[in-house]
Parts: structure tokens; C-alpha cells; sequence
């Protein structure tokens, strides 16, 4: 591995993701490093099927927001997007409660056909980061099915259904995620964690984003393995999250909703944790712990915001010493 001094030095940077603070905070490193540093290793735990279409939201918001397709107000689908399929489907009894726009149904026609004609989704995710112009490398966890499965009061739930569908009411007692046992990660994710100086964690929802990735043993070995320092990010500000239900998740399932807890998920896998620079209590309680805290403002808002976020996470992680408090754990 180069020697990597400042925070300008990083040559291969992976980023764990999923969700809209997945995609921005990608936006951000790619904003800030040089072109094809950056590597987003992507949840695939949301995916569904719609239509006989396999639709992949969290490696779709990645691909709008690093080709500036992004529809921005949403944080997700295509910006101007129209309904006119959704419209068709909806008078001809479909059910239309996902809101798949005519511009992102190309997309999901165009991935299922490709799958259906053999390819990976791997390479099928990276020809389309490339045809995007995302000029950042976008990989999925793995090639294999994975699903996050909730067990809810109305029952066991696919994670669309009671996301969007039920716009995440019914109340969470138990998480799963399906398929995580036989999955083997993908190789351009194994290959990019071999070759990664740096490792973050996205302020992604870690039960809903970062977990179903991490429960593919693989992953999780090669991440806890690695020499390159991991650095982890709070998607939580005063014990709220940005955009999302992590706050409510963390609450149903009897977790503290703190930047605290959410570095407790990563427990053996990180050198260092960003937390909102108003969280001093839960500073305090981590690096009393043993781990290298910064205390930053992490909220993004727009692209440029991203960028500063980024460029003050690669400074933090470029001063580590890897702590390897998770090689002991
Ligand atoms: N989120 C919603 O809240 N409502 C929707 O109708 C919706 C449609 C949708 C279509 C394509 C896509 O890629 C994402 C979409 N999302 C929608 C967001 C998606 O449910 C979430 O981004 C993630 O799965 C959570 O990380």
C-alpha cells in the first residue's frame, strides 16, 4: 500500500453505501478525489422485482447522483421525470405504490434484459456507472440474492412494501437479512477492499444499508482484515437522522438512537468515527472507549457540501494511526 501522509494522497478509496446519504456523501469523495479513486461498494438488500424488472434502488441513486441525473429535491429517481408507464400500469390494475418514473423504467428494462441474457449485476452496474459518466467505480455487495426482511406487527414484510408502501408504519421487531448466509460477495468489491487505502462507512442507515452488506461473511472478513484504516460516519445529528426512519428503526428494535450506538453496530471493524460536532457526549463516550473521534458538521445539504464533508474525512482519516481497536475486539 503508498504511503498516504495528507489527505490528498489517497489513490483507491472504498465506500460502503446505501440510501440517499450513501449517494451524497459518494458525490462528495468523488468531488474530492482524483478520477477513478473511488470505489462505492453498494447495498442490494432493497432490491425488488416489479413488473418481472429487477429494480435496484440504492445502486440507482448512486448512479443519478454521480451522473447528475439525480432528481435533487427527492433524493431519489430522475429529475423531471414523468409517470406515463406508472399510469399505464395503474389503469390496467397493476399495483402502482412504487414510484418508478418512465426515464428510470429504461434503466430497470435494460438491467433485467441484460441479467436475463446472462450478465452479472456487477458487470451490468459497472458498464452502466461507465455509460452514465459517473467516473467512480459503483460495485454491488454481491451478485447473489440478498433481501432485508422485517418482521413488523403486521408480519413478516419485503423492505419496499413496508418502506415505501407503508411508509415504514408498521412497527419493527426483528431484522433478516435473506440469502446473507450462502451470498459471496462480488469480485470487484473483494478486489477494491484488496486495493483500498482507505475504507468508509457511509452515514447510511447501518441497520438497513451497511448491515445486510456486512451480514455476506466475506465482506465482513475482508473489511475487518484489511490494513487500510476504516472510517465510519454518523448518519444520526442530535439523535436524529437527516432524511429516513433509522431514529424510529434503532427505537422499535430497543437500540439507543445515538452516533454512539450506531459506531457500536460497526464494533471490530473501525479506526475512526465522524460525528455532528454537536454531539459531544457521544464523542466523548467513544473516544473514552478507545477510538479516534472527529467531531465535524456533517450535514451535507448540496453537492459542495459533499465535498467539504469528504475532504474533512479523508484529512481525519490521512492522520490515523490505525487504532486497531477492532483488531482486539
Ligand atoms: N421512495 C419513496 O419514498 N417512494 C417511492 O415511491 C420510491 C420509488 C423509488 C423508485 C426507484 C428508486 O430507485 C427508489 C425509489 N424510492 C422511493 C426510494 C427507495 O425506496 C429508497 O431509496 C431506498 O430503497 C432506501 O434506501
Amino acid at each position: 500500500m503508498a504511503e498516504v501522509e495528507s489527505a490528498g494522497d489517497f489513490r483507491s478509496v472504498v465506500l460502503l453505501a446505501g440510501g440517499v446519504g450513501g449517494a451524497r456523501i459518494a458525490e462528495g469523495f468523488a468531488r474530492a478525489l482524483p478520477e477513478g479513486a473511488l470505489t462505492v461498494i453498494a447495498n442490494v438488500g432493497d432490491d425488488e422485482e416489479f413488473y418481472g424488472l429487477r429494480v435496484c434502488p440504492d445502486i440507482d441513486t448512486l448512479l443519478y447522483t454521480l451522473s447528475d441525473r439525480i432528481n435533487r429535491r427527492q433524493g431519489w429517481g430522475v429529475a423531471d421525470d414523468t409517470v406515463k408507464a406508472l399510469d399505464v400500469l395503474r389503469d390496467l390494475g397493476a399495483p402502482a405504490w412504487m414510484k418508478l418514473g418512465d426515464a428510470d423504467f429504461g434503466l430497470h428494462i435494460w438491467r433485467s434484459w441484460r441479467l436475463a441474457e446472462g450478465d452479472s449485476l456487477s458487470e451490468i452496474t459497472v458498464e452502466a456507472a461507465k455509460r452514465f459518466d459517473t467516473r467512480t467505480n459503483i460495485v454491488p455487495a454481491t451478485d447473489d440474492r440478498l433481501r432485508t426482511k422485517l418482521n413488523t406487527d403486521e408480519g413478516w414484510m419485503d423492505f419496499q412494501p413496508w418502506f415505501v408502501g407503508k411508509r415504514c408504519g408498521p412497527k419493527v421487531s426483528e431484522l433478516r437479512y435473506e440469502g446473507a448466509d450462502a451470498a459471496r460477495p462480488s469480485a470487484q468489491a473483494m478486489a477494491a477492499i484488496g486495493a483500498a487505502e482507505l475504507i468508509v462507512f457511509a452515514p447510511s442507515n447501518p441497520l438497513l444499508s451497511i448491515e445486510p452488506m456486512l451480514a455476506v461473511a466475506g465482506l465482513r472478513d475482508a473489511v475487518a482484515q484489511t490494513p487500510a484504516p476504516c472510517v465510519g460516519v454518523s448518519p444520526l445529528i442530535g439523535g436524529k437522522a437527516v432524511k429516513g426512519p433509522l431514529a424510529r428503526l434503532m427505537q422499535d428494535l430497543g437500540l439507543e438512537a445515538t452516533s454512539r450506538a450506531v459506531a457500536g453496530r460497526y464494533a471490530g471493524l473501525l479506526d475512526g468515527f465522524v460525528v455532528d460536532a454537536g454531539d459531544t457526549e457521544d464523542a466523548e463516550a467513544l473516544r473514552k472507549a478507545g477510538l479516534s473521534v472527529a467531531s465535524m458538521d456533517i450535514l451535507m445539504g448540496g453537492p459542495e457540501g459533499a465535498e467539504r464533508l469528504a475532504r474533512e474525512v479523508l484529512e481525519f482519516a490521512a492522520g490515523l494511526v490505525p487504532s486497531r481497536e477492532r483488531r482486539s475486539a
